[in-house]
Parts: structure tokens; C-alpha cells; sequence
């Protein structure tokens, strides 16, 4: 196994693959970044992705391993349990933590298999209405998340008018409904969720309640906005998102003394071994103890100082890119945002969201197509969403947003004249911009613009890869 061709630099053994990534590198340096579920990770965590520990089987949790040669593997699943409970503040006696699940989704469907019967019946925000597929999401032709199939489902709304959660048709369908499990997360929400009202509504139906704080840890960590710590009983989050660690997944649940029931006998929480053994050997094989190593890293992070300035200016850019969008006219889903997320309403503007999604890319500032409260179908949604954490790890301030705001406008403005040679149809509107030589030059000149004004915010990360 000496050969350099095996174990010789990418660069030297792979270079078709390699120039890829250098290409998907300079995508990521010159493009303005604003899908809000993205970030550019720390060198620290690039480390630990690509150390030995992704070469260790070490089924099992800590001290209690299928494999040997798990000494320093336990040391650090230890230190990163140690450090997520740290970076929430969350005491040991009264949370407990697995951070073995490979990424959000099956994140949740440890928790569901391991605290609610096959069949059993859980409740989450509709995906259309900012919910996430693992929250349960099908339609009404298919079943589409797996969280629906072996799970059923029943989705609580936003008003269509405010595009607020509707709390009070929660409470009234989870009468009904009776659920075993209530999801407070969301995929695509732009305000603080009433965690508050979730618990009532949870016990006055004796489920149990479930925060997915995938998008908002870092904001969470930081303590900028409210946590789900106080309320629920088992918190799930990705941790690659705004707290800016490897893509991977982790669960907090309950444990110690619940309550003492009328006669006064101790009630003991009971998630800590369902929890964990759904998570293996229900479901998953080997952690990945490179990923694990890295959220010990982020945590660790995520406790500094400069990270909870990082998480406050995420939300200042995010309220900035708000005020900038009102002001050229376009609509802001519930009026603003209180976190990372600014879900744009194209309806007024005469635009949809793919086609708003489709300009933008090609002016390289990436987003993503949403759906906006009164949607109808998720395939063609009238919205766009954005965020601010990238942008921000690269360091753009409130005036910088200024000027990305000002790029939107004109790419949107751009989409709008395409539209009325194109008229409705997509097909037509990408023919048009595939064939149309003073379009092309427009967008090209206003995306050239775009990369200068964006190579000058520097990329976290290894130099050229
Ligand atoms: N795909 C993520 C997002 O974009 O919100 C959620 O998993």
C-alpha cells in the first residue's frame, strides 16, 4: 500500500475530481450565499472531518463500545456530550444527549421510534407552512416523508393571513387529535416560536413535546432568541446550520426526576435508553466519530464570546435584508423576521418563486423557491427564502446588506422583464434566457458585478479547496 497513486494528495491522484472541487471552491468564494440552512464551516471542524477518527468503528456508546481500540473515541463522544450540554446551559443531572445521529432527519426519526409506538401519532408544522418533511409531511395523493408512513401525521398551520403559527386551531385539532408527540420546529419560520403555548398544549394532551432547533442552535447557543430547553422535553438540531458545525445530528432528552405523583412516588424521565438504543442499534451503524469530534469542536465554539456577536449580527443582517426588500416594494412573509430566515412574498411583484430562484442563481446569489402562507402547492411556490447566516460568517455588516439587497432588486427587476416577453409559463421564461442575447448580457454584467462585490468578503476555510 505504498503506492502514491493510493495514497498520494487528491490533487496528485485525482485531479478530474479534484478540479471539480476547486470549481465548487470559487462557486462558493464568488457567489453571494443565501440559502438560510447554509454556512461556511470553521477550519477546526474541516480538521477533525478529515482526521484518522473517520477510520474507527466504534458502535455503542461511550465505555460500553462493540469494537475495541475505542479509548480516545470514548474520550471525545464524552467531550462532545460534555460540550453540547455546556453550550446550552443545560445541567447533567437534567439532560441527557446523544450526539451520534448522522444528520437532522434521522435525528427525529430516532426520537419517533424511540418514544412513540409504530403507528403512534405525532403532530408538526406543515411543510408548506415553514414545517420540515421529518415533521410528517405527506399530501393528498402520497405519503412523502417516511415520518408519515410508519408514523401518522396530522399538520397544524399558519394563519394564511398573518403567516403566524395558528396556536389556537393547534390546540383545538391536538383535542381531537390527541397526539403522542408535538414537533415546535420549522424548516422555513421566521419568527420565535411560543414554546410557552406548546407545553400547554402538549400537557393538557399528555404528549410530549418535541423542539427541532436545526435552523435556530446557533441562535439558540448564542442566546439571542428563546430556548426550547425551558419547555421541552427532547430538543433535536442539526449542527451544521447557524452553528456552524459539521453536518450531523444530535438529540437532548429529559432525564432525572419528572415528578412526584400523588402519592407520593418519584416519576422518573425514561427517554434516555429509548432514545439511545433507537438511535443504535434501531437504526443507525457506526457513528461517525470524525463528525463527532467536530461538533465537540463547534460547541466549544458556540460558548465564545465572538459567537454570540457572529449570532447577533446574523439577526441584524436578517432585519436589515427585511427593512432593504420592504423598501423596494416586495412583501415580506409575517411582516419581518426575528431570526436568520426572510421569506419573500412574489406574488405582488408578479413573479413566482422559481423564476425568482432561477434569476438569482444565474446572478450567482443562491437561494431557494418556497412556499408562503396561502400557498396551495408546494410544486410551485410563490416564494423565495433567504438567509443571512453565511453572508455573515464572511463578514458582510448592515451597510454590506445594503448593497445585496440592491442585487436582488435588480436581479428581480431583471426576472420581470424577462417575464413580460416570456409571458407565464417557466419554459418559456428559461427559453428566453437561454436565447436572447441582451438578456444574457444584462445578467452576466449585473453577476460579474455581484462576484467582485462578493470576492471581497473572505471564505473561512482552506485556501483552495
Ligand atoms: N434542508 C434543510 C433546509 O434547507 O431547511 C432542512 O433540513
Amino acid at each position: 500500500m505504498n503506492s502514491k497513486l493510493l495514497n498520494g494528495n487528491i490533487w496528485d491522484t485525482d485531479p478530474e475530481l479534484f478540479d471539480i472541487i476547486k470549481k465548487e471552491k470559487a462557486r462558493q468564494a464568488s457567489g453571494l450565499e443565501m440559502i438560510a440552512s447554509e454556512n461556511f464551516t470553521s477550519i477546526p471542524v474541516l480538521q477533525c472531518l478529515s482526521s484518522c477518527l473517520h477510520n474507527k468503528y466504534s458502535e455503542g456508546m461511550p465505555n460500553q463500545r462493540y469494537y475495541g481500540g475505542n479509548e480516545f473515541i470514548d474520550e471525545i463522544e464524552i467531550m462532545a456530550q460534555k460540550r453540547s450540554l455546556e453550550a446550552y446551559r443545560l445541567k447533567e443531572d437534567e439532560w441527557g444527549v446523544n450526539v451520534q445521529p448522522y444528520s437532522g432527519s434521522p435525528a427525529n426519526f430516532a426520537v419517533y421510534t424511540g418514544v412513540v409506538e409504530p403507528h403512534g401519532r405525532i403532530m408538526g408544522l406543515d411543510l408548506p407552512d415553514g414545517g420540515h418533511l421529518t415533521h410528517g409531511f405527506f399530501t393528498a395523493t402520497k405519503k412523502i416523508s417516511a415520518t408519515s408512513i410508519f408514523f401518522e401525521s396530522m399538520p397544524y398551520k399558519v394563519d394564511p393571513k398573518t403567516g403566524l403559527i395558528d396556536y389556537d386551531k393547534l390546540a383545538e385539532t391536538a383535542r381531537l387529535f390527541k397526539p403522542k408527540l408535538i414537533i415546535a420546529g420549522i424548516s422555513c419560520y421566521s419568527r420565535c416560536l411560543d414554546y410557552k403555548r406548546f407545553r400547554e398544549i402538549a400537557n393538557e394532551n399528555g404528549a410530549i413535546l418535541m423542539g427541532d432547533m436545526a435552523h435556530i442552535s446557533g441562535l439558540v447557543a448564542a442566546g439571542v432568541i428563546p430556548s426550547p430547553f425551558e419547555y421541552c422535553d427532547i430538543v433535536t438540531t442539526t449542527t451544521h446550520k447557524t452553528l456552524r458545525g459539521p453536518r450531523a445530528g444530535i438529540i437532548f432528552f429529559r432525564k432525572g426526576l419528572k415528578t412526584v405523583n400523588a402519592k407520593g412516588e418519584k416519576i422518573m424521565y425514561d427517554f434516555e435508553n429509548k432514545i439511545n438504543q433507537s438511535v443504535f442499534p434501531g437504526l443507525q451503524g457506526g457513528p461517525h466519530n470524525h463528525a463527532i469530534a467536530a461538533i465537540a469542536t463547534a460547541m466549544k465554539q458556540a460558548t465564545l464570546p465572538e459567537f454570540v456577536e457572529y449570532q447577533k449580527q446574523v439577526i441584524k443582517n436578517a432585519q436589515r435584508l427585511c427593512e432593504g426588500l420592504k423598501s423596494f416594494g416586495y412583501d415580506i412573509a409575517t411582516g419581518g423576521t426575528d431570526v436568520h430566515i426572510v421569506l419573500v412574498d412574489m406574488r405582488n411583484a408578479g413573479l413566482s418563486g422559481a423564476r425568482a430562484e432561477r434569476i438569482l442563481e444565474l446572478c450567482s446569489i443562491a437561494c431557494n423557491k418556497n412556499t408562503v402562507p396561502g400557498d396551495k402547492s408546494a410544486l410551485n411556490p410563490s416564494g423565495i427564502r433567504l438567509g443571512t447566516p453565511a453572508l455573515t460568517t464572511r463578514g458582510l455588516k448592515e451597510t454590506d446588506i445594503d448593497n445585496v439587497v440592491k442585487y436582488i432588486d435588480r436581479a428581480l427587476k431583471l426576472a420581470q422583464e424577462i417575464t413580460k416577453i416570456s409571458g407565464p409559463k417557466l419554459a418559456d421564461f428559461n427559453k428566453i434566457i437561454e436565447t436572447d442575447d441582451a438578456i444574457q448580457k444584462k445578467i452576466n454584467a449585473l453577476k460579474d458585478e455581484i462576484e467582485n462585490f462578493s470576492r471581497t468578503f473572505p471564505l473561512p476555510g482552506y485556501d483552495n479547496y
